[in-house]
């Protein structure tokens, strides 16, 4: 049994959810709210985060080692290519959404946004919103340029670089922050992944108090 220990928001859990769910293997999801430090909880993440994936008689941690492990334990459908400039890409690309983008858009929009209210630690920053949404736009203009002449963000073919970027806009189209009609490139490029089968389990999610907009699952957004 895989299981996988999550909160629905969280662009690590989401990038985890992809990838399983592209390579078709079931996974049981258990909500853990990670604010609360049950003991059972910090016994498997003694860093206190999730995700935490259970499979094969091990207890992982780390959402890019994890993604690496399951390509090699299942690599088909390739998330990461062969050849090391292309694992270079797909590599920089991931550690680039789940470093630099996090830190100034994720965090700054949906934890500002979202997550202390969850976790009772009060209201949104107003200085933080206004810097988040400062920083998507230069990034999505970077993806565009990206996307000009790529199919996929790291290349050619669809890879894990594409579901660490969709793990963190969908997440924040959740909350409505992500202005389509700036990026076509990058609107189309989102259209296409989230009509991939392996993304109707992150359309379906609902945050009990944050309400998805309507566009969120809507495959014509
Ligand atoms: N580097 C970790 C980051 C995971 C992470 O920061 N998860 C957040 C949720 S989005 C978390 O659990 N935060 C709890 C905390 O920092 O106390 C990974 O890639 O798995």
């Amino acid at each position: 049994m895989v299981r996988l220990y999550h909160v629905p928001l969280s662009p690590f859990c989401r990038k985890v959810r992809l990838c399983l769910a592209e390579k078709r293997i079931e996974v049981d999801l258990v909500e853990e709210r990670y604010w609360e430090r049950d003991p059972d909880f910090m016994r498997r993440s003694p860093a206190g985060k999730v995700p935490v994936l259970k499979m094969d008689d091990r207890t992982m941690t780390e959402s890019a080692a994890i993604c690496e492990y399951v390509e090699e334990v299942h690599p088909t459908p390739p998330l990461i290519p062969q050849d090391p400039g292309g694992r270079y890409e797909v590599r920089r690309l991931v550690s680039f959404f789940d470093d630099t983008f996090h830190q100034q858009v994720t965090a700054k929009l949906l934890y500002e946004r979202v997550n202390k209210k969850i976790t009772g630690q009060g209201y949104p920053d107003s200085g933080n919103v206004k810097s988040g949404a400062r920083a998507i736009k230069h990034y999505l203009d970077l993806m565009e340029a990206l996307l000009d002449d790529r199919r996929w963000l790291a290349g050619d073919a669809m890879t894990l670089a594409d579901f660490a970027a969709a793990a963190h806009l969908s997440a924040l189209d959740y909350i409505s922050d992500v202005d389509w009609d700036r990026v076509s490139n990058v609107r189309d490029w989102y259209a296409k992944i989230k009509s991939r089968p392996a993304f109707r389990g992150l359309l379906a999610d609902n945050v009990p108090g944050f309400p998805p907009p309507p566009h969120y699952a809507d495959l014509d957004f």
